[in-house]
Protein backbone atom coordinates (compact mmCIF):
# COMPACT_ATOMS: atom_id res chain seq x y z
CA UNK A 1 0.00 0.00 0.00
CA UNK A 2 1.14 3.51 -0.52
CA UNK A 3 1.13 5.74 2.67
CA UNK A 4 -1.19 8.67 2.72
CA UNK A 5 -0.33 12.51 1.64
CA UNK A 6 2.88 13.29 4.43
CA UNK A 7 2.68 17.02 5.53
CA UNK A 8 5.91 18.17 6.37
CA UNK A 9 6.42 18.75 10.13
CA UNK A 10 6.56 22.15 11.97
CA UNK A 11 9.99 21.61 12.93
CA UNK A 12 11.17 21.36 9.57
CA UNK A 13 8.79 24.15 8.33
CA UNK A 14 10.28 26.36 11.08
CA UNK A 15 13.63 25.08 9.88
CA UNK A 16 12.56 26.05 6.11
CA UNK A 17 11.79 29.46 7.76
CA UNK A 18 14.66 29.86 9.39
CA UNK A 19 16.58 29.33 6.59
CA UNK A 20 14.33 31.95 3.57
CA UNK A 21 13.07 34.33 5.76
CA UNK A 22 14.82 35.28 9.04
CA UNK A 23 14.76 38.50 10.53
CA UNK A 24 18.52 39.80 9.77
CA UNK A 25 18.79 40.21 13.51
CA UNK A 26 19.29 36.68 14.00
CA UNK A 27 23.17 37.58 13.06
CA UNK A 28 23.38 39.47 16.29
CA UNK A 29 21.97 37.41 18.71
CA UNK A 30 24.31 35.18 21.24
CA UNK A 31 24.08 33.23 23.53
CA UNK A 32 21.18 30.98 22.63
CA UNK A 33 18.15 31.63 24.84
CA UNK A 34 16.79 34.85 24.64
CA UNK A 35 13.48 34.63 26.70
CA UNK A 36 10.04 34.58 25.33
CA UNK A 37 9.81 37.82 23.88
CA UNK A 38 11.84 36.76 20.85
CA UNK A 39 11.53 34.23 18.43
CA UNK A 40 14.72 32.94 18.87
CA UNK A 41 15.91 29.79 21.40
CA UNK A 42 19.05 28.69 21.11
CA UNK A 43 19.77 29.78 17.87
CA UNK A 44 16.89 27.84 16.41
CA UNK A 45 13.39 29.09 15.92
CA UNK A 46 11.43 28.77 18.35
CA UNK A 47 8.15 26.68 18.44
CA UNK A 48 6.04 28.98 19.75
CA UNK A 49 5.58 27.16 22.92
CA UNK A 50 6.55 28.54 26.43
CA UNK A 51 10.48 28.68 26.44
CA UNK A 52 11.87 26.19 28.97
CA UNK A 53 15.24 27.06 29.44
CA UNK A 54 16.68 24.10 27.75
CA UNK A 55 18.76 23.90 24.82
CA UNK A 56 16.25 23.17 21.47
CA UNK A 57 19.18 20.34 20.34
CA UNK A 58 20.85 19.25 23.59
CA UNK A 59 22.94 16.27 21.43
CA UNK A 60 22.96 12.85 21.26
CA UNK A 61 20.00 11.51 22.29
CA UNK A 62 18.53 7.76 23.08
CA UNK A 63 16.02 7.77 20.64
CA UNK A 64 15.28 6.56 17.14
CA UNK A 65 16.65 9.25 14.93
CA UNK A 66 15.23 8.31 11.27
CA UNK A 67 12.86 6.28 9.91
CA UNK A 68 14.93 4.17 7.23
CA UNK A 69 11.79 2.07 5.42
CA UNK A 70 8.18 2.10 6.14
CA UNK A 71 6.02 -0.57 4.39
CA UNK A 72 3.03 -0.19 5.81
CA UNK A 73 0.35 -3.32 5.68
CA UNK A 74 -3.42 -3.37 5.06
CA UNK A 75 -5.55 -1.35 7.70
CA UNK A 76 -2.35 1.12 8.63
CA UNK A 77 -3.23 4.91 8.27
CA UNK A 78 -3.46 6.27 11.62
CA UNK A 79 -0.38 8.60 12.73
CA UNK A 80 0.95 8.99 9.26
CA UNK A 81 0.30 12.59 9.14
CA UNK A 82 2.62 12.87 11.27
CA UNK A 83 5.10 10.82 10.19
CA UNK A 84 7.45 10.68 10.73
CA UNK A 85 8.15 12.94 14.27
CA UNK A 86 5.80 10.53 15.48
CA UNK A 87 7.98 7.36 15.78
CA UNK A 88 11.11 9.48 16.92
CA UNK A 89 12.02 11.03 19.63
CA UNK A 90 10.41 10.36 23.45
CA UNK A 91 7.43 8.37 24.33
CA UNK A 92 4.47 9.71 24.83
CA UNK A 93 3.02 6.86 27.27
CA UNK A 94 -0.22 7.64 28.86
CA UNK A 95 0.06 4.53 31.11
CA UNK A 96 -3.32 2.50 31.40
CA UNK A 97 -4.73 5.51 29.01
CA UNK A 98 -2.43 4.66 26.37
CA UNK A 99 -1.29 6.65 24.30
CA UNK A 100 -2.22 8.48 20.55
CA UNK A 101 1.70 9.36 19.68
CA UNK A 102 1.90 6.35 17.63
CA UNK A 103 1.78 4.73 14.15
CA UNK A 104 -0.18 2.27 13.36
CA UNK A 105 1.80 -0.66 11.08
CA UNK A 106 -1.30 -2.26 9.33
CA UNK A 107 -1.17 -5.92 9.18
CA UNK A 108 2.40 -7.28 9.19
CA UNK A 109 3.72 -3.73 8.12
CA UNK A 110 7.15 -2.99 9.16
CA UNK A 111 9.11 -0.15 9.76
CA UNK A 112 12.95 0.33 9.98
CA UNK A 113 14.75 2.60 12.53
CA UNK A 114 17.73 4.68 12.47
CA UNK A 115 19.81 5.95 15.19
CA UNK A 116 21.97 8.79 13.63
CA UNK A 117 23.91 9.43 17.33
CA UNK A 118 23.47 6.41 19.57
CA UNK A 119 23.55 3.06 18.77
CA UNK A 120 22.55 -0.07 21.07
CA UNK A 121 25.07 -2.24 22.86
CA UNK A 122 24.75 -4.96 25.17
CA UNK A 123 25.44 -4.03 28.74
CA UNK A 124 23.83 -5.06 31.66
CA UNK A 125 20.44 -6.53 31.61
CA UNK A 126 18.19 -5.08 28.68
CA UNK A 127 19.69 -2.67 26.27
CA UNK A 128 16.52 -1.63 24.10
CA UNK A 129 13.11 -0.78 24.87
CA UNK A 130 9.99 -0.56 22.41
CA UNK A 131 6.69 1.28 23.20
CA UNK A 132 3.44 0.58 22.01
CA UNK A 133 -0.03 2.12 22.90
CA UNK A 134 -1.39 -1.54 24.98
CA UNK A 135 -4.12 -1.06 28.00
CA UNK A 136 -4.95 -3.92 29.80
CA UNK A 137 -6.12 -6.80 28.08
CA UNK A 138 -6.10 -4.82 24.91
CA UNK A 139 -2.36 -6.22 22.67
CA UNK A 140 -1.39 -5.68 19.64
CA UNK A 141 2.09 -7.68 19.00
CA UNK A 142 5.34 -6.91 17.25
CA UNK A 143 8.64 -8.78 16.42
CA UNK A 144 11.77 -6.68 16.55
CA UNK A 145 15.24 -6.82 14.81
CA UNK A 146 18.25 -5.37 14.72
CA UNK A 147 21.25 -4.86 13.07
CA UNK A 148 24.54 -3.26 12.48
CA UNK A 149 24.51 -2.33 9.08
CA UNK A 150 20.65 -2.34 7.72
CA UNK A 151 21.35 -5.36 5.67
CA UNK A 152 21.89 -8.36 7.93
CA UNK A 153 19.15 -8.88 11.12
CA UNK A 154 18.79 -10.78 13.78
CA UNK A 155 15.61 -11.27 15.71
CA UNK A 156 14.32 -11.95 19.13
CA UNK A 157 11.81 -15.01 19.09
CA UNK A 158 7.77 -14.09 20.22
CA UNK A 159 5.17 -16.06 20.92
CA UNK A 160 2.21 -14.84 20.03
CA UNK A 161 0.62 -18.11 21.03
CA UNK A 162 1.71 -17.63 24.81
CA UNK A 163 -0.77 -15.27 26.43
CA UNK A 164 -0.67 -16.72 29.62
CA UNK A 165 2.93 -16.11 29.75
CA UNK A 166 2.58 -12.50 28.62
CA UNK A 167 3.85 -12.81 24.92
CA UNK A 168 7.54 -13.58 25.61
CA UNK A 169 9.55 -11.95 23.13
CA UNK A 170 7.11 -9.81 21.22
CA UNK A 171 6.93 -5.67 21.91
CA UNK A 172 3.33 -4.40 22.38
CA UNK A 173 2.95 -5.71 25.74
CA UNK A 174 3.90 -3.40 28.32
CA UNK A 175 2.15 -0.44 29.31
CA UNK A 176 4.42 2.98 28.64
CA UNK A 177 4.74 4.90 31.49
CA UNK A 178 7.42 7.64 30.28
CA UNK A 179 6.40 10.41 28.58
CA UNK A 180 7.99 14.35 27.59
CA UNK A 181 5.81 15.95 30.53
CA UNK A 182 6.66 13.42 33.36
CA UNK A 183 10.06 12.61 35.19
CA UNK A 184 9.73 8.98 34.26
CA UNK A 185 12.79 8.49 32.58
CA UNK A 186 12.42 6.74 29.17
CA UNK A 187 15.43 4.48 29.19
CA UNK A 188 15.05 3.03 32.29
CA UNK A 189 13.78 -0.43 31.94
CA UNK A 190 12.39 -0.90 35.89
CA UNK A 191 10.00 2.53 35.35
CA UNK A 192 9.40 3.04 31.57
CA UNK A 193 7.51 0.87 30.60
CA UNK A 194 7.20 -0.77 27.01
CA UNK A 195 9.22 -4.06 26.24
CA UNK A 196 12.49 -4.68 26.84
CA UNK A 197 15.29 -6.60 24.52
CA UNK A 198 18.61 -7.70 25.42
CA UNK A 199 21.11 -8.13 22.80
CA UNK A 200 23.01 -11.01 25.12
CA UNK A 201 19.83 -13.37 23.74
CA UNK A 202 21.12 -12.86 20.27
CA UNK A 203 23.91 -14.94 19.99
CA UNK A 204 25.81 -13.60 16.38
CA UNK A 205 25.50 -10.31 17.56
CA UNK A 206 27.92 -10.48 20.05
CA UNK A 207 30.10 -7.18 19.91
CA UNK A 208 28.24 -5.68 17.59
CA UNK A 209 26.35 -1.60 18.03
CA UNK A 210 22.90 -1.78 16.57
CA UNK A 211 22.28 1.29 14.91
CA UNK A 212 18.61 0.09 13.27
CA UNK A 213 15.60 -1.60 14.64
CA UNK A 214 12.95 -3.38 12.57
CA UNK A 215 9.67 -3.71 13.78
CA UNK A 216 7.33 -6.11 11.84
CA UNK A 217 3.73 -6.28 12.76
CA UNK A 218 2.88 -10.13 13.53
CA UNK A 219 0.05 -10.42 11.52
CA UNK A 220 -1.96 -12.01 14.24
CA UNK A 221 -3.67 -8.77 15.50
CA UNK A 222 -6.90 -6.46 15.03
CA UNK A 223 -6.61 -4.81 11.46
CA UNK A 224 -10.10 -3.27 11.06
CA UNK A 225 -10.54 0.66 9.96
CA UNK A 226 -6.77 2.66 9.75
CA UNK A 227 -5.64 2.02 12.97
CA UNK A 228 -4.77 -1.76 12.56
CA UNK A 229 -2.10 -4.11 13.97
CA UNK A 230 0.67 -2.81 16.06
CA UNK A 231 1.09 1.16 17.23
CA UNK A 232 4.40 2.10 17.48
CA UNK A 233 5.14 5.30 19.83
CA UNK A 234 8.73 5.04 20.09
CA UNK A 235 11.81 3.31 21.10
CA UNK A 236 14.80 3.95 23.57
CA UNK A 237 18.74 3.21 23.66
CA UNK A 238 18.96 1.47 27.17
CA UNK A 239 22.59 0.30 26.94
CA UNK A 240 24.12 2.91 24.54
CA UNK A 241 27.27 3.85 22.76
CA UNK A 242 27.99 7.18 20.54
CA UNK A 243 27.98 6.78 16.84
CA UNK A 244 29.59 9.51 16.45
CA UNK A 245 33.05 9.28 17.88
CA1 LIG B 1 19.12 9.30 18.68
CA1 LIG C 1 22.15 -6.72 27.69
CA1 LIG D 1 -2.36 -0.68 20.10
CA1 LIG E 1 5.52 8.67 19.49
Amino acid sequence: MTPTSRVPSAAAALLCAACSGAPSSVATLSGGDIDDSGIFDSGIFDSGSPDTGEPVDSGPDPFADRVASFSPGTGAGFGQESYPDVVLGWPEGGGEVGSLDVMSLGEAGEIVLEFDDMGVVDGEGADLLVFENPFPGWYELATVAVSDDGETWHEWPCDVDDEQGGYPGCAGVGLVEANSDNDVDATDPETAGGDAFDLAMLADFTGKTARYVRIRDTGTNSYDGTAGGFDLDAVAVVNGQSLTD
